[in-house]
């Protein structure tokens, strides 16, 4: 699939917009077009490669020195235009760096402290189901969706308590950052410096819980590995792609369960579904859109021509739904294989923190299952229009007990 070299037949040009309203209301027509437009396309509006074709996404995914993502895995290239932060040591490096920071961040999320988590997410997840069911109708958005990782995961990597809203403007900065500069760019980087600086803040030491992840990672510079300075960066990674992420997940797993109730009375009657449940919500969803790599040298993917130092596209979303991997892939069903999904990416920089994303909404899915005979929507949901991500602006939702 991947030869290296100068040639080949050129990228079909396709006129969609991942980034344009159209596309971010129903991506499926697009995702198509993007497939059938050959194993890699053309995006004139963006001047970049696009890949939509499972294998093709898979591929390039795992040839992280011919695709590379030390030049940005957003639509800017760093080498270009500088980068609106310093870049992550991990999402936004190559190996042998990368390698080395990796586990690091890999070794705090150790089998044993997911073990040791679950607990406490438990308790939670139970708690933060009894108040919604109270609640009667309630934002799933925001207070499901948003609430338990804001309480989870930010009490596991060890931060104090006020403040964390900042944690979903971030996010918002990091995933719409990945984007053109158009206007979702721009209104979430409206109050960038002062949620930088609290997250910036958050990640130093001194405000971190001992026992938490945070510290963990801080555990490097007392080995000489790192610089308290690198140890923060390597923090602010868990808040940076920690939050909105399983934020969105949560909301259109429930999104997802409110219009297939079907699917929500097998989760009930085998509530240990509810973890392969989740793999088929990311596959048929996939909150995380799209990200970029860049070419190191001339190559050829599937006989097309990418030259060096462009920056290509890649789609989860396309991929998730590639009929040639996938049986009816628009339909939602939580009894199927959905081994080989690329929600979480893949190869070198696959989401690290998937285990720990997992356990977040296994544990919440069950605590639905054992309290809530449906799930239903209690007015229009908004979706979100985001670079990155897919999800709801607002899900207005009820629990029935
Ligand atoms: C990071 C980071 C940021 C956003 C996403 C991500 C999906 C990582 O700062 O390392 O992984």
């Amino acid at each position: 699939m991947i030869e290296f070299g100068e040639g080949g037949s050129a990228a079909a040009p396709v006129d969609i917009d991942p980034f344009g309203e159209a596309y971010l209301l129903d991506p499926h027509p697009h995702y198509a077009q993007l497939r059938e437009a050959g194993p890699v396309a053309y995006l004139p509006r963006y001047q970049c490669f696009a890949a939509g074709r499972h294998a093709v996404v898979r591929a390039i995914l795992g040839d992280p020195a011919t695709f590379c993502s030390g030049a940005g895995v957003g639509l800017s290239n760093f080498r270009k235009e500088p980068p609106w932060r310093p870049p992550s040591m991990v999402l936004e490096t190559d190996p042998p760096e990368h390698t080395r920071n990796r586990a690091i961040i890999s070794r705090t999320l150790s089998p044993k402290v997911l073990r040791d988590l679950r607990q406490r997410f438990e308790a939670q997840a139970r708690e933060l189901v009894d108040r919604l069911v109270a609640l009667g109708t309630f934002d799933g958005a925001k207070q499901m969706g948003e609430a338990f990782p804001l309480k989870v995961f930010a009490d596991a990597v060890g931060l104090r308590a006020d403040g964390r809203e900042n944690l979903v403007a971030y996010g918002n900065m990091v995933f719409n950052g990945m984007g053109p500069r158009n206007a979702l760019y721009e209104n979430a980087m409206r109050n960038a410096e002062a949620v930088a600086g609290w997250v910036w803040e958050a990640c130093q030491r001194e405000n971190l819980s001992e026992d938490g992840l945070g510290t963990a990672i801080y555990t490097a510079v007392d080995e000489g590995v790192f610089t308290p300075e690198q140890a923060a960066t390597l923090v602010r990674s868990f808040l940076s792609a920690g939050i909105d992420t399983t934020a969105n997940g949560i909301g259109l797993a429930a999104h997802c369960f409110a219009l297939h109730p079907e699917q929500w009375d097998r989760l009930r009657a085998e509530p240990s579904l509810a973890r392969q449940a989740f793999e088929e919500v990311l596959r048929y969803c996939s909150p995380f859109q799209t990200f970029f790599r860049t070419t190191t040298r001339d190559v050829r993917v599937g006989g097309v021509g990418i030259p060096a130092g462009e920056k290509v596209l890649l789609s989860m979303g396309a991929a998730n739904h590639d009929p040639d991997v996938w049986p009816e892939p628009g339909r939602f069903d939580i009894g199927r294989s959905t081994a080989g999904h690329l929600a979480f990416g893949g190869g070198i920089h696959g989401c690290v923190g998937q285990m720990i994303a997992r356990l977040e909404v296994e544990v919440l899915l069950v605590a639905l299952a054992e309290r809530v005979e449906r799930i239903e929507l209690a007015g229009e949901p908004r979706p979100m229009m985001h670079n990155t991500l897919r999800g709801f602006e607002q899900l207005p939702l009820r629990l029935r007990a």
